[in-house]
């Protein structure tokens, strides 16, 4: 289904390298200097975060996890109960682990749907598409390759049908709040009465747990962080000596805000393509924020994008949950 044309790849990977050149050395020149967590994700990066769900500390996708596959009946029957047919969009589909288990079900429930994965890659995308042929073959698929708004808006020239759409793994977790609202907002329009949203959020919880699952033992999250920089070595041909920075997080149990920051360990000046970065000893680069909620903020955030939560379910320990709204 996937389909990669060879020359509008390579254009797509020009304005890519663009956007990231220049979201790189606008963010450096902020105060404090900041990297967006969105570009952690490369080859390497994909693979250290891969490592990062394996950590014994990394509690959410464990927890995600549980629910697809132990709570499946229940989840069904907040996103399909009728026999309308369907279409099950995904936004960030990637290798749709937790997602597997409820397509296995609805497929055997005899459910009329289309699983359409969204996601911004391509690779990525035929991989799953080849894997769910195997696991699933009565499956129907549509993959999207693109930016979750212009896929969602042509998943809905492509049928009339009601969308469910999922939005897992607390990846709205990295939005600030203003983003997650401005997010939640255009989801909403781009949707319609009856439609339905899954959206999956991290609890708060015992602040050591949280603080834990990004502070691991192994040094994972440290050198998932750190991988940016090496990135844009790699890919903004710059000189970023990554030993001389060090990982540090916060969690603050009342916003619920986890952080991540590099901090300069010297006076240093950095060359990306041709201009200088200056850094001070002790320095921050503001990385990534993984936002943890109570319900209430979830409540919150429905309702200021135009929803209207109409269910949930928790993993057994009561940890994440996925959030239904209408
Ligand atoms: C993939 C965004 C859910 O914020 O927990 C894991 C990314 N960062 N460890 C998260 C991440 C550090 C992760 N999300």
């Amino acid at each position: 289904n996937v389909q990669v044309d060879t020359d509008s790849q390579i254009e797509n990977d020009q304005t890519n390298v663009v956007k990231f050149r220049s979201d790189v050395l606008n963010g450096l020149k902020n105060n404090p200097k900041k990297l967006s967590s969105k570009y952690f994700y490369d080859k390497i990066g994909d693979h250290l975060f891969q490592e990062i769900m394996a950590m014994p500390e990394y509690y959410l996708t464990k927890c995600e996890l549980d629910i697809f596959k132990n709570k499946t009946e229940n989840l069904t029957g907040l996103i399909a109960s009728e026999n309308e047919p369907f279409d099950l969009i995904e936004l960030g589909a990637g290798d749709a682990m937790k997602s597997t288990f409820l397509l296995k079900y609805l497929v055997e429930k005899g459910k009329d749907f289309t699983y359409m994965p969204i996601d911004i890659s391509g690779n990525i995308l035929s991989i799953l598409n080849e894997k769910l042929n195997i696991e699933i073959p009565n499956l129907e698929i549509t993959s999207l390759e693109g930016d979750y708004f212009d896929m969602l808006d042509k998943a809905a020239s492509m049928s009339s049908r009601k969308k469910v759409v999922l939005f897992l793994g607390s990846n709205i977790g990295n939005m600030n709040k203003d983003e997650a609202e401005s997010f939640c907002l255009e989801l909403n329009k781009n949707v319609n009465s009856g439609d339905v949203v899954l959206i999956g959020f991290d609890l708060k919880k015992n602040p050591h747990v949280i603080l834990s699952a990004y502070n691991d033992q192994s040094g994972t999250t440290a050198a998932f962080n750190l991988n940016l920089l090496s990135r844009i070595n790699r890919e903004l041909n710059a000189n970023f000596e990554v030993e001389n920075f060090q990982h540090y997080q916060t969690y603050d149990p009342v916003s619920g805000d986890c952080r991540s920051y590099l901090v300069s360990l010297k006076d240093q000046k950095v060359l990306i393509e041709n201009e200088v970065i200056s850094f001070k000893e002790n320095e921050l680069i503001d990385m990534e924020v993984s936002r943890k909620f109570s319900e209430s903020g979830i409540v919150e955030l429905a309702e200021k994008s135009g929803f209207k939560v109409v269910g949930e379910i928790k993993d057994s320990k009561n940890w994440f949950v996925d959030s239904v709204w209408e």
